[in-house]
């Protein structure tokens, strides 16, 4: 079979979406590091929308890490597949707005060249949570975390995100240039602040003058949303058979896609607005929203469902008890603590998300959603937990989530066999965690993370207790029993 390439998208059956503009004449606008599949279900698809009428948006993509991206793409001209499905049916797009893809540890040198380079005009991030090796509970950068230290010491030659930015900014200093703008897209409350707080740190750790030149940098926050579960090898041969052509790595996706910006771009940007983007003053209270309503309901399922049995989302929404508890948790729980949102029917959001973690055309699995829990649950239930606190509301839903992230964690699943627990605490837990077997010598070791707690939050009794009552109800019951007491009766 012939793989997809320029020359091969005019024999793609008709129904297949594909560039209505010159690839040749698109040029690199944007730098964006961590071009995984959710910036290519998501960002690169509003901006392959606008190089229609402009071609000075391109994107070089930068893997941090691994060279599979690069590997994949750099054969098919950075060509690659969109397949965006639920019960409905499926529709196919081809995608050409990613024209580079290059690989950060092969050569520092030349990401730090497209990133400093005067056409570079933007800078935008989806490097997860703990790509910005910050403290979880404070946002603060974390002066000891290896690779801050590696990139303090070897500027030149980064390994972090936040070093790649700093070095770049430097450069474009050096050369007289503007700063390009900053672009978190990544899921953390005032991401853009975050981002901006932890780059001016290091760049006050490197030099004053610099950390001046960073202090000017524009860094808008945004709120992004879709659904992209990691591709799979049925996934490919499904985008195959229907091309007619191989892609090595297609990416797959709900309908639902929303991104919300705050509008500080000094060097200019894509008018993404023309294509669904929704440009705001102050991003916070939807950040707030997907936050605590999505995140948090996702990573209270992902849990509760792995350990339930449910390999995917959908699965997992099929467990009896899981929709009545997503939906309180949601509503009774969360939706109070949010700030208001004018033109936002929050009743309609809340049964919009039940029925995206429904699609069961999405083999979104709650392992891919498990990962990295200690950097994702102090935004997505522990903030909302200090709210209902100060306002004396009961969470009950919100401390069985944290409590079967802590049964998880653990690394021990209700058969006893190990869970391949990914998160950058997994080893500290197990270590913590191994000899101990009380609800409440678990619940005390774990509120002992700092990092993810804070103090006043571990030093909360009544939270504690709550914590300690939902994790002795799991490791009592199971976490199918515990569920299906959730279920309507
Ligand atoms: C998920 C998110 O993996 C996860 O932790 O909760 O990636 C989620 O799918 C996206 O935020 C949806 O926009």
């Amino acid at each position: 079979m012939t793989i997809l390439i320029k020359q091969t998208l005019s024999h793609l059956p008709e129904s297949v979406e594909r560039p209505d503009y010159d690839l040749a004449q698109v040029t690199v606008g944007i730098v964006h590091l961590g071009v995984g599949a959710f910036h290519r279900a998501h960002q690169a698809v509003f901006t392959d929308a606008v190089l229609s009428r402009d071609q000075s948006w391109g994107i070089c993509g930068v893997s941090l890490r691994s060279p599979e991206t690069r590997d994949a793409l750099a054969p098919q001209d950075g060509l690659y597949t969109l397949k965006v499905q639920d019960g409905g049916g499926e529709r196919l797009r081809v995608i050409g707005s990613v024209v580079e893809v290059l690989v950060a540890p092969e050569d520092p040198e030349l990401v730090l060249a497209r990133m400093a380079a005067a056409q570079t005009r933007i800078v935008s991030l989806t490097v997860t949570e703990k790509g910005y090796c910050h403290h979880p509970a404070t946002g603060m950068l974390d002066e000891n975390h290896p690779d801050i230290r590696h990139d303090i010491a070897h500027p030149g030659r980064p390994k972090s995100a936040v070093g790649f930015v700093v070095e770049a900014l430097a450069r474009r200093q050096a050369a007289g240039l503007a700063p390009f703008t900053l672009l978190s897209c990544d899921n953390l409350p005032s991401n853009g602040h975050v981002l901006k707080r932890v780059v001016e740190r290091f760049a006050a750790l490197r030099d004053p003058e610099l950390a001046t030149y960073v202090a000017g940098v524009a860094s808008p926050s945004t709120m992004i949303d879709r659904i992209v579960p990691a591709t799979t090898d049925m996934d490919r041969a499904s985008v195959a058979a229907t091309l007619g052509a191989e892609d090595a790595w297609p990416v797959v996706t709900e309908p639902f896609k929303q991104w919300v910006l705050e509008d500080d771009f000094p060097l200019g940007r894509p008018r993404w607005e023309d294509y669904g983007a929704v440009f705001v003053h102050d991003v916070s209270a939807f950040e707030m929203m997907k936050l605590r309503l999505l995140n948090g309901s996702h990573s209270t399922l992902a849990y509760l469902g792995y350990l339930a049995g449910a390999e995917t989302v959908s699965d997992a929404m099929q467990l009896p008890g899981m929709e009545e508890l997503v939906e309180g948790l949601m509503r009774e729980e969360a939706t109070p603590t949010l700030p208001p949102l004018p033109g936002i029917d929050l009743a309609q959001y809340r049964a919009e998300l039940v029925a995206r973690f429904k699609n069961p055309a999405l083999r979104h699995r709650t392992w891919q959603i498990a990962m990295d829990g200690s950097q994702k649950l102090p935004q997505r239930l522990l903030g909302t937990i200090r709210d209902r606190i100060a306002t004396e509301m009961p969470y009950d839903r919100l401390a069985l989530g944290i409590a079967a992230w802590m049964r998880y964690a653990r690394g021990i699943d209700e058969s006893g066999k190990a869970i391949d627990v990914r998160d950058p605490l997994a080893g500290k837990i197990a270590s913590l965690t191994e000899a101990l077997s009380t609800p409440g010598e678990i619940v005390d070791a774990y509120l002992g993370l700092s990092d993810v707690f804070g103090q006043e939050l571990a030093d909360d009794r009544d939270f504690r207790a709550a914590v300690i009552n939902a994790l002795s109800t799991l490791m009592t019951h199971g976490a199918a029993v515990t569920l299906s007491s959730y279920g309507r009766s």
